[in-house]
């Protein structure tokens, strides 16, 4: 452990077990607190001189991971193996099908299913990496344990406003296109690019696909398709994974589809806007499960004129809903605002705890409110 954070935990310690609080009013120690927490989190480039001494490692990522979550947590797993270190990947829950043919997916633990050895190797690492979320509270069940963990925590994701004070080193830039991006940036500034074999590339390919919608939002940078050209000379079959990832599901889904564009979206072309909300019956009737409503909000992002597209699902404990967007519509913000979420300003997401009716008439309210920018289409 560096000398800086034991400085830090002894720090947080004196904080939190009150031995200054009678010295210190409130307000300004929790200001102090804070500057010292946001100051604390250390360029990531610090930990390059320590990756060649070997470390009990976890690799973790936001519940129910994505192609990006999955393909940086096991794209930065085949990379530290090849550096003698010990690298387990821990998912909070478990995980879509179309993600089961990723290289070391097996090695995989589901923290829901196998908590007990998943702690165990929390309690044993020296170093938990955070990819793809930047708060705790997206690891679900998984919080607590990493809020605890004595391991240092490092920090690699693309989304806004991280919490800082919660680790010791990181890269958090929200104007990279995935996480996988960061970790090609992490190999590559390390000068390992030769450690990027195919196990790697064809992970770190699966993340920057997915999260760029096929390379085509605007968060696709020439950085991107130069990455993406090393991948490819690493020897990877880009068709395959797209195939893999895309052209995996079952019938149901699409009847699921059909039934969804059908009967469940609502088009209001005077705020060039489009939802559609699902009944929790509607799972069950098509059989869906983790992975089959994916990319589903970019439907009606597909019709002519429209800015703003939104899904609501009655998850049965919650209403998760997803906004997409176009035209400088920042949904990040929408989705902050209006639904207890967040994310970036094209792709966002929110949770609620009321009945779907009631979140749809939320909906409803809050795009009303911003009728002038919505309303406002210019292509
Ligand atoms: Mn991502």
């Amino acid at each position: 452990m560096s000398r800086k954070y034991s400085l830090f935990l002894a720090f947080e310690k004196l904080l939190f077990e009150g031995a200054v609080k009678k010295l210190w009013p409130v307000k300004g120690k929790l200001e102090t607190y804070r500057y010292f927490c946001a100051a604390f989190m250390q360029a990531i480039n610090q930990i390059y001189p320590q990756l060649t001494t070997p470390k009990k490692i976890v690799v973790t990522m936001h519940q129910k991971p994505d192609g990006d979550a999955m393909g940086s947590t096991l794209g930065l797993y085949h990379f530290l193996i090849q550096l003698g270190h010990t690298v387990t990947v821990v998912s909070p829950t478990n995980w879509a099908d179309f993600l089961a043919w990723m290289p070391g997916i097996k090695t995989v633990l589901d923290y829901e299913r196998q908590t007990v050895a998943a702690d165990k190797l929390i309690d044993e690492a020296d170093w938990i990496f955070c990819l793809d979320f930047n708060t705790l509270s997206r690891t679900k069940r998984m919080e607590e344990k990493l809020n605890k963990a004595t391991a240092l925590r490092i920090l690699i994701d693309h989304h806004q406003e991280p919490q800082a004070d919660k680790f010791a080193y990181g890269a958090s830039d929200t104007a990279k296109s995935s996480t996988c991006e960061m970790v090609y940036d992490f190999i590559t500034g390390a000068g390992y690019e030769d450690k990027i074999n195919v196990a790697v590339a064809e992970c770190l390919y699966t993340g920057v696909m997915t999260d760029t919608g096929s390379f085509r939002f605007p968060a696709t940078t020439a950085a991107v398709h130069t990455m993406v050209a090393c991948l490819k000379s690493k020897g990877i079959d880009h068709s395959k994974i797209h195939e893999h990832v895309y052209d995996n599901f079952l019938e149901n889904r699409f009847r699921f589809i059909g039934n969804v564009l059908l009967n469940r979206m609502e088009v209001y072309y005077e705020y060039n806007t489009a939802l559609i909300a699902i009944p929790q019956s509607d799972l069950i009737k098509f059989g869906i499960t983790t992975g089959d409503t994916e990319g589903l909000v970019n439907y009606p992002l597909g019709i002519k004129g429209i800015k703003l597209a939104a899904i609501i699902i009655d998850r049965g404990e919650e209403r998760k809903s997803s906004f997409r967007s176009k035209d400088g519509f920042d949904v990040n913000v929408f989705a902050r605002k209006y639904f207890n979420g967040g994310g970036h300003v094209n792709a966002s997401g929110g949770q609620n705890k009321e009945p779907l009716e009631e979140v749809v008439k939320m909906f409803i309210q809050a795009m009303k409110e911003n009728k002038e920018q919505l309303s406002n289409y210019e292509f």
